[in-house]
């Protein structure tokens, strides 16, 4: 597929509600959209960066920066048959994931449109609908919390996740488990505690969840792996993990017991393939995060979360969740057994809203060769 020419959009959208974790607080988010033009077709990508670096210190600005500058001169008017070579590509660029990560998820959309497949069977993955949970931001109380996550029981979610920091932990924790007993429950702590001061977090042992996600610093695989020889409650990582070697040293070193796979976070689907395997060869549980995606982006991550190896729920909510107004004509929902439909038709399954990508964009630049 020889890449004729590449269209960016920095869109923002606004959320249907706040969403705060330990980092901040977000009204809206932005990405950068992706379309690549080859033999007449066009696939598109999701550059799941925000517009603060919260997260990662990437953001839609620097991902902006690295596509035009570095990715796009890299692309545009390349013979590219597998996107997984494109990766070694993209070599001599240094870090910058999630840049490299929305031109990736193009191509795979490309390559299922030209071989009439859906990204999920490209994977390999089989299952036809997927299990999801959805991720719930800090409150103003817990009271107001326990309410919030009511409203998300009733809506079908089956699986909640909380966000904590310091001093906003086991207190939330504990009111939710409290008013629900007997649902899946677990938190994500974003980097927020050291080890100093994780130890308050003790008590959340205490309390049946399925994970403790990230609680200490993105570069700590260490100090994770102390602390989970301290706690019963499975460690999950999020933020550590940014390739398949970082997945073998956690593993290695018993930084977690399981691993939150973001294909964004890891520079592309192929990476996130290569983690997924890693974690099935020693049956370590794998389940797919979220960045607050568009239709785009959620469409792909419903083709990953198809695998095998994603054997509990994904932070992948109904379109609903997160916005009013979408990118995509499609919409994904929530089945009643709290699952949602992995999407058939080729590539990512999705067609755009031209017009509300128009409505959404900040900037638009379009490179041709
Ligand atoms: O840490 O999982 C995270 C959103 C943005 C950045 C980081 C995270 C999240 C979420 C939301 O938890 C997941 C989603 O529903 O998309
Ligand atoms: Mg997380």
């Amino acid at each position: 597929m020889k890449i004729s020419s590449i269209t960016l959009n920095h869109l923002r959208m606004p959320l249907v509600l706040p969403f705060e974790t330990s980092f901040g607080v977000s009204t809206h988010r932005d990405c950068v959209l992706v379309s690549l033009h080859a033999e007449g077709m066009t696939g598109y990508g999701e550059c799941v960066a925000d517009y603060q670096p919260g997260y990662t210190y990437e953001t839609s600005g620097t991902a902006w920066y690295i596509l035009k500058h570095f990715i796009v001169p890299l692309t545009l008017g390349k013979e590219i048959e597998d996107p997984r070579e494109f990766q070694k590509d993209l070599q001599p660029i240094k870090g910058h994931l999630m840049a490299k990560a929305g031109i990736e998820m193009a191509l795979w959309d490309l390559l299922g449109k030209r071989e009439g497949k859906s990204l999920n069977t490209l994977l390999g993955g089989k299952k036809k609908k997927v299990e999801v949970g959805v991720s719930v931001g800090l409150q103003e109380s817990p009271e107001a919390l326990v309410r919030r996550v009511e409203d998300y029981l009733k809506d079908g979610y089956r699986r909640i996740k909380i966000k904590i920091k310091p001093g906003r932990d086991v207190a939330d924790t504990e009111a939710v488990r409290r008013a629900f007993p007997e649902i899946m429950l677990q938190v994500d702590a974003n980097s927020a505690y050291s080890p100093g001061t994780c130890g308050a977090l003790k008590p959340l042992d205490g309390l049946n969840l399925l994970l403790i996600e990230q609680p200490l610093a993105e570069d700590d695989l260490l100090d994770h792996a102390r602390m989970q020889k301290k706690f019963n409650t499975p460690l999950c990582l999020d933020e550590s993990i940014l390739s398949a070697r970082h997945a073998r040293y956690a593993l290695e070193l018993k930084a977690c017991r399981i691993i939150n796979i973001k294909a964004g976070r890891l520079g592309g689907l192929g990476e996130a393939l290569a983690v997924h395997d890693v974690c099935r060869s020693v049956d370590m549980p794998v389940w797919c995060g979220g960045m607050l995606e568009t239709g785009v982006g959620r469409a792909a991550n419903l083709g990953l979360a198809s695998l095998p190896g994603f054997t509990l729920p994904g932070d992948i909510s109904a379109s609903n969740r997160y916005y009013t107004r979408d990118i995509t004509h499609e919409s994904f929902n929530l089945n009643p057994d709290s699952t949602i439909d992995v999407p058939d038709r080729p590539g990512l399954g999705v067609n755009l809203d031209e017009e509300a990508v128009s409505y959404f964009t900040l900037e638009e630049e379009t490179f041709s060769c």
